[in-house]
C-alpha cells in the first residue's frame, strides 16, 4: 500500500486498509485522530487531555499570526498536534481537514462570552453561526459527499458545541432534547443557527454529525470573564488582600453548572454511538448566581455582603432567567454522569486562584499555574 494512498483514504477505510495489510503496517494507522477547532479554550483543553488518555492522535485548530494562547497549548498540551484555520476562512477548514485526514471533528470554536455578542452580532453571527456551516462544509467537501453521493462506512465523525443559550426565555423547565428554543442574545440565536445546521447536515447528506446542548461548565481553565470564574478570582483577590470588592450584575440569575471535566467524556461518547443523535448534557440541579456567590466567599471564610457590589453595566439586554436539564437520554444511552458536584466546582475555582495568585504575587490574567488555563 502506497504512503499516498492512505492518505487519501478516508480515516475508517484505512483503518481497514490497515487491519487487511497486517500489524506491521498497520499499527500506526489504527490510531483514531480527532481534530478539535477551540482547542484554546477551556473545553478544547480539556478534551485534548481526554482524547489523548484515550490514545488518540489530537489535532488543535489555531487561529492568528501570533496567537498568545497558542504558547500555553503547546506547554500544557505538549502532544498536541496544531494546525492553522479561521472559522471565518473557508479554505483554511478545507486546508485543515484535508490535512489532518480526522475520524472526528469537535467543533469547540465560538465567540462564547453572551454580552460580547450584542456588541459585535453580526462577527458573533459569523463565527458561532456561520462557522458551524463552514467546518461542516469542509468535511462534507473533503469526504466527496454530496446529494447525490453519501458517506461511505469510513465518514468523518462531527461534533457540534450547541448551547442551553438556545432555550433561553424557557418554555419549560427542566430542558430536554424536545425543549422549544426562545434565545435571548445574538450568541444564543447564532448557536441555534449551528444547531439546526448540524442536524440538517444530517438530515441531507447522511453524515454522522451531532449536537450536545450543554449547560453551563467551569472549572480553574475557565475564561475571567465568565460569573463564576469572575467571583473565584474575585474572592481569591480580595482574601488575599489585592482587592476589596467584587462588581457583578444579576444576582438572581440561575444556572445549571458543571464541572468542565465531565462535559468533555460527554462529547466524546456521543461520537462513539452507533447512530447520530443530540443530547442535552447538564447536571439537573440549579443554583443563582447569588448563590454561587456566597458559597465561593464561604470557601474562605468571608461574608460576600461586605464586597459585593451589583452594578448596572453587568446586567444584560435581555436575560436567561434559569436554566435547568433533564439529562436523562445522555444517562441512559450514554451512561453519562458527573463527577464533580456544585459545592465541590466552587472550591475547587477558589482554591485554584488562590494557588494562582500566591505564585503570581497577584496577576492572574498574565499568568498561569499548572492548573490554571
Ligand atoms: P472558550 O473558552 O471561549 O473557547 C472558545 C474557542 O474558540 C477559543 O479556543 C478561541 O480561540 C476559538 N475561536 C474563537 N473565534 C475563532 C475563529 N474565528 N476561528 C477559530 N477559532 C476561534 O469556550 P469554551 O467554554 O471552551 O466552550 C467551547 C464551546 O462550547 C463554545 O462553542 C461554546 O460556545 C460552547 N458552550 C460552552 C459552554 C460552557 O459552559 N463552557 C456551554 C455550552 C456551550 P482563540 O484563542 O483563537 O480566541
Ligand atoms: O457566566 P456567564 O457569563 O454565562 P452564560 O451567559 O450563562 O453563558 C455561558 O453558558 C452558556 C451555556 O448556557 C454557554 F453557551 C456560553 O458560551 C457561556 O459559556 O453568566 C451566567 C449568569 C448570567 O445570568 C449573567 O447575567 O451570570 C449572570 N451574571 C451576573 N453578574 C454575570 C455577572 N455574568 C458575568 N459574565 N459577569 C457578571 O459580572
Amino acid at each position: 500500500m502506497s504512503g499516498f494512498y492512505v492518505g487519501k483514504l478516508p480515516r475508517r477505510d484505512r483503518w481497514s486498509a490497515a487491519v487487511a495489510a497486517g500489524p506491521d503496517d498497520g499499527e500506526s494507522q489504527l490510531t483514531k485522530r480527532a481534530l478539535i477547532t477551540g482547542i484554546t479554550g477551556q473545553d478544547g483543553s480539556y478534551l485534548a487531555e481526554h482524547l489523548l488518555a484515550e490514545g488518540y492522535e489530537v489535532w488543535g485548530l489555531v487561529r492568528g499570526q501570533a496567537n498568545p494562547r497558542v504558547r500555553r497549548v503547546r506547554e500544557i498540551l505538549g502532544d498536541v498536534r496544531l494546525v492553522r484555520g479561521d472559522l471565518l476562512d473557508q479554505g483554511s477548514l478545507i486546508s485543515a481537514v484535508e490535512r489532518v485526514q480526522p475520524d472526528e471533528v469537535y467543533n469547540l470554536a465560538a465567540i462564547s462570552y453572551v454580552p460580547m455578542s450584542w456588541q459585535q452580532a453580526e462577527l458573533t453571527g459569523e463565527v458561532t453561526g456561520l462557522g458551524v456551516l463552514r467546518v461542516l462544509e469542509a468535511i462534507r467537501v473533503c469526504s466527496g459527499i454530496s446529494a447525490s453521493r453519501s458517506p461511505g462506512r469510513g465518514q468523518i465523525r462531527f461534533y457540534q458545541a450547541s448551547s442551553s443559550e438556545m432555550f433561553g426565555k424557557v418554555r419549560e423547565s427542566p430542558q430536554s432534547e424536545q425543549t422549544p428554543f426562545h434565545p435571548r442574545s445574538p450568541y444564543g440565536v447564532a448557536k441555534a443557527y449551528g444547531h439546526h445546521l448540524t442536524q440538517n447536515y444530517r438530515e441531507s447528506y447522511g453524515m454522522f454529525a451531532v449536537s450536545g446542548i450543554l449547560f453551563n461548565h467551569e472549572s480553574p481553565r475557565r475564561g475571567a470573564e465568565f460569573v463564576s470564574r469572575k467571583v473565584s478570582l474575585g474572592v481569591a483577590k480580595i482574601k488575599l488582600g489585592y482587592e476589596k470588592q467584587v462588581r457583578l450584575g444579576n444576582l438572581g440569575a440561575s444556572r445549571d453548572w458543571g464541572f468542565a471535566g465531565d462535559y468533555v467524556r460527554a462529547m466524546h461518547l456521543m461520537l462513539g454511538r452507533d447512530e447520530p443523535t443530540d443530547y442535552v448534557v447538564g447536571t439537573g440541579v440549579t443554583h443563582s448566581v447569588g448563590e454561587l456567590v456566597e458559597l465561593a466567599f464561604d470557601v474562605v471564610g468571608l461574608d460576600w455582603r461586605d464586597h459585593v457590589v451589583t452594578d448596572a453595566a453587568f446586567i444584560r439586554p435581555a436575560e436567561v432567567d434559569q436554566l435547568c436539564a433533564n439529562p436523562a437520554k445522555a444517562a441512559s444511552e450514554l451512561g453519562w454522569e458527573t463527577h464533580v458536584g456544585f459545592e465541590e466546582l466552587v472550591a475547587m475555582m477558589v482554591e485554584a486562584d488562590q494557588k494562582l495568585l500566591s505564585e503570581s504575587g497577584g496577576h492572574a490574567e498574565d499568568s498561569f499555574g499548572p492548573d490554571a488555563w
